[in-house]
């Protein structure tokens, strides 16, 4: 049923990727959806390469089946891990927040399948004409940093714009988005803010409280005015953000205000002050459950939905 490109080219069982979420996708929860049939993803994130080396080994021992890692392409220790991914022997790799265009002549001669996260026409074609071997086109109702389009425009006009597979992602939370997706012309989805509230997933549980409890219009975009927008779940930080953006041209110091909160809400839980990066499908997500009952919900609604 769930035969398509992405699973023949990764082969996976499920054609879906576990979003590359900074500060939180570490081995564990990368390990239980490889093992779950889907692709886990290490995200690098701004972390150095002994962290991301270290978390590669571990879901190694954890899994015998293909992860993958994303480089988070304004990281200053990105060069660092583009090298790393080839020294251990990495099969597949994603990319965010950038062109990883330079890297590519070396990914491809180390035999890695590249598959970066782009968020228009422009950027999938770009990506295409460098040898990437499949893409995940973001609609704007994902969490953290965003495009302008939705999942619902994004798709399907950059399923006509490739020949490459496309994977959609952005809002995707149970099988009625995973059936949507491949009406839309996508082989594969990239689910995030659902696997924040697995049980694997070593965010902290004030976190995921705030996941849970978020509703429809929970999140919202800050830094628009500085060209960084970044969805996060409305809280302290996010309207102090806001009202700098409205009084102050000053673009220093409103990013100043943006770095290192990840930080502080994924890992001390600090759910005023910190950064509560999360998607537009928070408000679908109502329950903590194990990343194998997450994909197997969602892909058995979805086969029933596209059987019908
Ligand atoms: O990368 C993301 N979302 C992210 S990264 C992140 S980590 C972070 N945390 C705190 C501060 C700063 C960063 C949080 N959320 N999504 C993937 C994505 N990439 N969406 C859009 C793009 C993108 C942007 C520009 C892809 C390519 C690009 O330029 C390439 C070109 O050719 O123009």
């Amino acid at each position: 049923m769930f035969k398509t490109d992405i699973t023949a080219l990764l082969g996976i069982e499920y054609p879906c990727f576990q979003g590359a979420m900074a500060w939180v996708a570490d081995a564990d929860i990368a390990a239980a959806v490889s093992n779950a049939g889907g692709l886990g993803i290490i995200a690098a994130g701004s972390a150095p390469a002994d962290w991301v080396r270290a978390q590669i080994r571990r879901a190694r021992e954890k899994t015998d089946r293909i992860f993958g890692v994303n480089i988070m392409l304004m990281s200053p220790t990105a060069p660092d891990i583009a090298q790393l991914v080839i020294d251990e022997k990495i099969q597949v790799v994603t990319t965010g927040a950038g062109n990883p265009g330079k890297y590519m002549p070396m990914w491809k001669q180390a035999g890695i399948k590249v598959i970066p996260v782009i968020a228009s026409v422009a950027q999938a074609k770009r990506m295409q004409r460098v040898g990437a071997d499949a893409v995940v086109a973001e609609g704007c109702e994902a969490g953290g940093h965003i495009g302008e389009l939705t999942t619902m425009t994004l798709v399907p006009q950059v399923v006509d714009a490739v020949d490459i597979p496309v994977v959609a992602a952005g809002g995707i939370a149970d099988g009625r988005g995973i059936a949507a997706a491949f009406m839309l012309g996508a082989k594969g989805v990239q689910v995030g803010t659902r696997f924040l509230v697995a049980k694997e997933c070593n965010v902290h549980d004030n976190f995921k409280d705030a996941v849970i409890e978020c509703g429809d219009i929970g999140t919202i975009v800050t830094g628009r005015s500085t060209g960084h927008p970044v969805r996060v779940i409305k809280n302290q930080l996010a309207r102090e953000n806001l009202k700098l953006e409205r009084e102050t041209q000053d673009i220093e110091k409103i990013e100043e205000q943006l770095t290192g909160t990840l930080r502080l809400a994924v890992v001390e839980g600090d759910t005023k002050k910190g950064s509560l990066m999360a998607g537009q499908s928070a408000g679908m997500v109502t329950k903590r459950q194990t990343a194998e009952e997450i994909i197997t919900e969602m892909f058995s609604q979805a086969e029933k939905l596209l059987a019908r």
